[in-house]
């Protein structure tokens, strides 16, 4: 875990004072809680339980910040969740890469993601998690599922990972920091 953790803070060694607002969404059982833990290693993470769905937000690693929420109850609170959008520099999109059956479902909640005026031109990492386990999709192939082959306007990369090993989650960050920094540049130079 300490390997982890440093590999994390050496990719993310490039922001120095910058503060991230990265967000992490997925469906419900996706692997996001037990991701927040592995980040915050030995402390809970802070739940604010907040009209039928749940923030969570961790202390910044190196200056992100990681504001995370379900999307369970999705069809209740879905006019709430553009409040979390605006200032995002990164999202990361985490799917249960065995439960094949939610493929649809979890595009369906990407597609009005990425679709949100206030997250043009963010970066997306996909999370293609649970490759632990016998029968997880290929994290390639998850992607295509995603839809992800056909979509302009945004970088994006898809990692596979085990939420529960850490395994494949400094590769993620490296590549949220360099598509972060990235993004930035351009706002700038477009301004
Ligand atoms: P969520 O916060 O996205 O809703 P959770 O998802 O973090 O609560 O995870 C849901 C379940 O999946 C948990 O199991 C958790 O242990 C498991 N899980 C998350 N990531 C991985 C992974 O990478 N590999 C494996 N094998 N399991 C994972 P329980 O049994 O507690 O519901
Ligand atoms: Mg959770």
């Amino acid at each position: 875990m300490g390997l982890l953790l440093s590999r994390i803070q050496k990719a993310l060694q490039g922001f120095y004072g910058i503060e991230a607002r990265i967000l992490l969404l997925g469906l419900d059982a996706a692997g996001k809680t037990t991701l927040v833990y592995q980040l915050k290693l030995n402390e809970a993470p802070m739940t604010i339980p907040t009209m039928g769905f749940k923030v969570e937000t961790i202390q910044p690693i190196n200056n992100v910040t990681f504001t995370i929420w379900d999307v369970a109850g999705q069809e209740r609170v879905r006019p709430l969740w553009r409040h979390y959008h605006p200032n995002t520099d990164g999202l990361v999109f985490m799917v249960d890469s065995v439960d094949g059956d939610r493929f649809e479902e979890a595009r369906y909640e990407l597609e009005i993601l990425l679709d949100s005026s206030d997250l043009q031109g963010v970066p997306l990492v996909l999370l293609a998690n649970k490759q632990d386990l016998p029968g997880a999709w290929p994290p390639l192939e998850v992607a295509e599922k995603m839809g992800l082959r056909k979509l302009p306007g945004h970088r994006w990369h898809v990692q596979g990972c085990s939420a529960v090993s850490g395994e494949g989650i400094p590769e993620a960050m490296e590549k949220l920091s360099e598509m972060v920094k990235l993004h930035r540049k351009a706002l700038e130079t477009s301004r």
